[in-house]
């Protein structure tokens, strides 16, 4: 099946970016899509992609001056981690995975996830990407993958953090947030919305954030002058608990794919400082995912 109608497929041409990553750095968010042929996208996905495969991922990381990949599972492979599972096989060590699992995940199938390098799961709580679970099949998910060392991944819309902050305090992993929390820019980085997801972060110190994706939120449009503010605060508030990455393949983009060379250069607006670069880019992930 090709990619749906009005899919926006990722840029053919991201420029060379002028920032240069420090050795071993590490895009900690990106996904592969099939290729279909291989890796069939999933009945229930919310979207069809374009092929997004393993190739190309390790090509455009080698270009951008990157060491390592955390690739994260897709909403539109559903549970059938496969495809991902397949990239970090594939990259000699230099990948490791989030999966989608759900209550009939099998203790063999976490095994055989566990050894491809597989640190995490994600749940998911974008009503356009996925349908509901509930809680408490969340909670016995979280109860199997805590003794593994594994962390889970959350992604959710701001507007619904105050719902969803007493079932994410009540995780026994590390916890980590997707893309700044998806604040709403125009409100500025002292809205109530955005103080509440800093005072999260302040007060339990098992919550990390990815301070990803000023594509997403911008209202000003590349070079995302408009988001900054919100990712600067988040590197000098927390430096020991950020991460990056760049969303490549870029699902759902509404209006055009991002050029990754540009969010490449994003990186030192938000982490000014050498210790910075370094923490967000090296020390962190690879104390989550390669430690
Ligand atoms: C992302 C974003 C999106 C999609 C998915 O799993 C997915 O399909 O993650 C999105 O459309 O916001 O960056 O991970």
């Amino acid at each position: 099946m090709a990619m749906s109608a009005g899919y926006i497929p990722f840029h053919p041409h991201p420029s060379k970016p002028r920032y240069k990553p420090p050795a071993g750095a590490v895009d900690a968010h990106c996904h592969v899509f099939g290729p279909e042929a291989a890796f069939p996208y999933a009945p229930e996905r919310k979207y069809t992609p374009c092929d997004a495969p393993k190739e190309k991922l390790f090509a455009l990381r080698d270009f951008l001056g990157f060491d390592k990949n955390v690739i994260v599972q897709a909403s539109c492979h559903s549970k059938d981690n496969r495809a991902m599972v397949d990239a970090l096989d594939s990259s000699g060590g230099s990948a490791k995975g989030v999966a989608f699992v759900g209550e009939d995940v099998t203790d063999r199938e976490l095994e055989w996830m566990d050894r491809a390098g597989v640190k995490g799961v994600r749940f998911n709580f974008v009503k356009r990407l996925v349908d509901f679970t509930p809680r408490d099949v969340l909670a016995r998910i979280a109860a199997r993958i805590a003794p593994r060392g594994w962390h889970i991944v959350v992604y959710f819309e701001m507007r619904d953090l105050a719902e969803l902050e007493p079932f994410f305090t009540s995780l026994p992993t590390t916890v980590v947030v997707d893309h700044m929390g998806t604040p709403d820019v125009s409100k500025g980085v002292d809205h109530p919305d955005n103080a509440r997801f800093h005072r999260l972060l302040e007060r339990h110190g098992n919550f990390w954030v990815k301070v990803t994706c000023p594509e997403r939120m911008t209202l000003s449009g590349p070079p995302y002058d408009d988001v900054v503010p919100f990712g600067r605060a988040l590197v000098e508030r927390f430096p020991e608990r950020v991460i990056w990455g760049t969303d490549w393949p870029h699902p759902n983009m509404k209006q055009a794919a991002p050029d990754d060379g540009m969010l490449v250069d994003h990186i030192p607006r938000i982490a000014p400082a050498a210790a910075e670069q370094e923490a967000l880019l090296v020390g962190n992930p690879m104390r989550l995912y390669w430690s």
